[in-house]
């Protein structure tokens, strides 16, 4: 039987409320005693952990032949057509710190084209989502990306290196270029809310190196839905397992990019 895609995405959306109120919930009883570190900076606990078993399950079941990306590794299931691609709880170290700001972020390939993405993000209530072919939704409203036509009138979101600091003087030069060119910069340290952000038009761009599928898989898929434009810092596609992303306004874009590549090369 084929897939409604539309219906799936509000099944999706569901779920992901359904775990975001089990997050929020730990949130008001966690201690930071449960944090266990990965890596340098690298932090999990029980409540990345939980929600993803929580998603993978609510998902296997909306899709039974899916298989699964997904950040803590709870299933490696490779699905023939369909993949899940997810991020539990997107913004792990606000969580931790208990700043709002975290979402739980899932899109859905099939071979290897994005077909839907969803971003709940926890603390404000809001769900993105989007599906192929549809528009690009906040909590039942239609969305857009912003329509600011150049740099000089934006708001540019970016997340900071945590590893990889081999390019952190490119990376300091075009943040140099963007705090004097542009309205100014956020880091709101969840790429999975910054994508959302531009999808709404919040943000006119966001750009990051040394990130996974699932922080930006769902975020990118919205954006362009949305309206706008993604990247890598090449100007090509390779912006899910490449690890380098570029996504804004159509207006902009181009500009943007250029700013990016200046120092980039
Ligand atoms: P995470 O919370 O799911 O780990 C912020 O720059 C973005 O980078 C977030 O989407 C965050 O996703 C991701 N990220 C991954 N590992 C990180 C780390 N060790 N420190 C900060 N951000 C990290
Ligand atoms: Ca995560």
């Amino acid at each position: 039987m084929p897939v409604n895609l539309q219906t799936l995405c509000q099944e999706v959306c569901a779920l992901g409320k359904e775990v975001g109120a089990f997050i929020k919930q730990e949130r008001a009883v966690f201690s930071t005693e449960r944090v266990e570190i990965k890596g340098k900076h690298d932090f999990v606990s029980y409540v990345d952990k939980t929600s993803e078993q929580k998603l993978v399950s609510g998902l296997s079941a909306l899709l039974p032949e899916s298989g699964f990306i997904a950040e803590e590794g709870t299933s490696t299931k490779k699905g023939e057509q369909y993949n899940w691609i997810i991020d539990p709880l997107d913004g792990t170290t606000n969580f931790i710190h208990g700043v709002p700001c975290f979402s739980i972020s899932i899109a859905l390939m099939r071979k290897d084209e994005l077909v839907m993405g969803m971003i709940y993000e926890i603390n404000a209530d809001e769900c993105f989502y989007a599906w192929e072919n549809s528009k690009a939704y906040l909590n039942g409203q239609e969305i857009s990306v912003s329509k600011a036509p150049t740099l000089a009138d934006s708001l540019i979101a970016t997340g900071f290196p945590y590893y990889d600091y081999n390019r952190l003087d490119e990376y300091m030069e075009v943040f140099k270029d963007f705090m004097r060119n542009t309205h100014g910069l956020r880091r709101l340290g969840s790429a999975a809310t910054d994508l959302a952000y531009v999808a709404c038009g919040r943000f006119e761009g966001f750009y990051e190196y040394s990130l996974q599928p699932w922080d930006v898989a769902a975020g990118a898929f919205i954006v362009q839905q949305a309206g706008g434009k993604v990247t890598d810092f090449k100007g090509e596609n390779n912006f899910i397992f490449g690890k380098e992303i570029v996504a804004g306004n159509a207006a902009c874009f181009n500009e943007f990019l250029q700013t990016i590549q200046r120092h980039f090369k």
